[in-house]
């Protein structure tokens, strides 16, 4: 049995998340996903996600293709978070490739392209040009 790890905000739940679990899910036979908490997100970007940390967990939990949801705490803790759900591969976005290549000694380190042309960041501008 192969057990996929991955990470994510997944805020304002998008086409490009599902075909990043989904194709991530494809890895392996058992799909694992660390959602990031309301905190770390504030600590990295200086805002809160639009949806909070139970509904983004809950959003990606139903999904077909994830068996698994824990909160990602910290950024720093992805070598215990592998080890605590015996992770074999940990999937990221190529916009954090090279960035967990160290954690190739504990499992292997997978990059999977984004999808192209669709953003979190994009969709909250648009909203807000359409209602300004
Ligand atoms: N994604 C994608 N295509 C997009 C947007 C996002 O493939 N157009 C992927 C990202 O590469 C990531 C996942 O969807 O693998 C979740 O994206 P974000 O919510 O933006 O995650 P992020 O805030 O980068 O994760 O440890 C990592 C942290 O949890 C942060």
């Amino acid at each position: 049995m192969t057990r996929v790890i991955t990470f994510g905000t997944f805020d304002v739940f998008h086409i490009g998340h599902v075909n990043m679990l989904v194709r991530a899910a494809e890895m392996g036979d058992h799909l694992t996903v660390g959602v990031s908490s309301d905190e770390l997100n504030f600590s990295k970007k200086g805002r809160y996600p639009v949806y909070r940390e139970e509904h983004r967990m809950a959003i990606v939990k139903s999904l077909a293709c994830v068996d698994q949801v824990f909160v990602e705490e910290s950024l720093e803790l992805k070598g215990q978070y592998i080890k605590e759900h015996s992770a074999d591969i940990l999937v990221m976005g190529d916009d954090w490739a090279g960035k967990f290549d160290h954690w190739n000694d504990l499992c292997k380190v997978v990059y999977l392209p984004r999808t192209a042309e669709v953003s979190t960041t994009d969709i909250i501008q648009s909203i807000r040009e359409e209602l300004g």
